[in-house]
């Protein structure tokens, strides 16, 4: 990446990776802590290995960070809205992974659910962790979140992990595999698909924050615009990454025969896409009243991620 393209804290990029690994530690920590290590038959087992398998845990910080940005960092109701996100990303990334969607053996760089426990199992896993994602959003009323709070931190949820959001866009995803589309459908295949689980730690922590109408607005573009450059770079790592960062296999998205921003604009106007993209987000945060810091540096860091 180009230096001057990056937000004017490239200095404290060492600091702000201290701080993601800080906000995966308490991810982990809490995610360890909460999911029942019995049950019924393997069931527990196989939701503890798809959901403590390490990932880079981009959700959850992102929720954390909107708790600092308004300094709120040790809000017990931003950790528990953070971790049951995480629990709808990894039951999409279980059923995603399933022979009858992409049909992948490998994820984390660990073999994935269904080969470890059989499809059945794996199945029944993803919708035992989407369940128990809306199980915690209702406990946050334990943690002193008005009721009418959380039923809007539920239906937020529910909007972008449904059927205008990411099963949605997974649907288009799938219809879309073999057949010629354009920018913009592809665009909107990823904005329900990828963005709207993105968008949505930003928005939750910003309303357990009791942010303003304007800032909201702001961190919905921002989380917008993070979520189209995550996918854009998600593009060009499967063309360019290497198997050792990326924990799978570089190439996949060709094989399965699905469009990506490389295949419709080739490398070179993909590559330029992803920097206009970051300085869009950047951009974005110009009129956010409260310190940006870490924001910009998660913009930062999704551009340059390496897996
Ligand atoms: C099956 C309902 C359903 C939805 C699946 C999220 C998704 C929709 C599919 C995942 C496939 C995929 C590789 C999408 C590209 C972007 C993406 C979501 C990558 C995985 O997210 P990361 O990189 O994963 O945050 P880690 O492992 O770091 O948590």
């Amino acid at each position: 990446m180009i230096p001057s393209q990056m937000s004017n804290q490239d200095l404290s990029n060492q600091d702000f990776k201290q701080k993601l690994a800080l906000f995966a530690k308490r991810t982990e920590e809490a995610l360890e802590a909460w999911l029942p290590v019995s049950g019924c038959g393997r069931l527990p087992e196989s939701c503890r290995y798809s959901t403590l398998s390490g990932g880079k845990r981009i959700r959850a910080a992102l929720a954390q960070i909107v708790g600092e940005c308004f300094q709120k960092e040790k809000c017990p109701a931003i950790l528990r809205f953070a971790c049951a996100i995480e629990l709808i990303h990894a039951y999409s990334l279980i059923h995603d992974d399933l022979p009858a969607m992409d049909n992948d053996d490998f994820r984390r760089g660990k073999p994935t659910n269904h080969k470890v426990f059989g499809d059945a199992i794996a199945i029944l896993a993803g919708d035992n962790l989407l369940t128990t994602a809306f199980a915690w959003l209702a406990k946050l009323t334990d943690d002193a979140v008005a009721p009418e709070k959380v039923v809007k931190m539920v239906a937020l949820v529910a909007e972008a992990a449904g059927a205008n959001g990411m099963i949605g866009g997974q649907v288009l995803d799938m219809e879309a595999e073999h057949r010629q589309i354009n920018i913009d459908q592809l665009e909107t295949i990823h904005s329900l698909k990828t963005g709207a689980l993105l968008s949505a730690p930003v928005i939750g922590a910003a309303i357990l924050c009791d942010a303003n109408d304007a800032d909201i607005k702001v961190l919905r573009e921002f989380s917008e615009k993070i979520g189209l450059l995550f996918q854009i770079v998600d593009d060009l790592l499967d063309v360019e990454g290497d198997l050792k960062e990326l924990g799978k296999a570089p190439g996949s998205d060709q094989k399965k025969g699905k469009a990506t921003y490389p295949s419709i604009l080739g490398l070179e106007k993909t590559r330029a896409l992803a920097a206009s993209t970051h300085a869009q987000a950047l951009d974005c945060l110009k009129s956010f009243s409260a310190d940006k810091t870490l924001l910009a540096q998660m913009a930062d860091f999704i551009y340059s991620r390496k897996n």
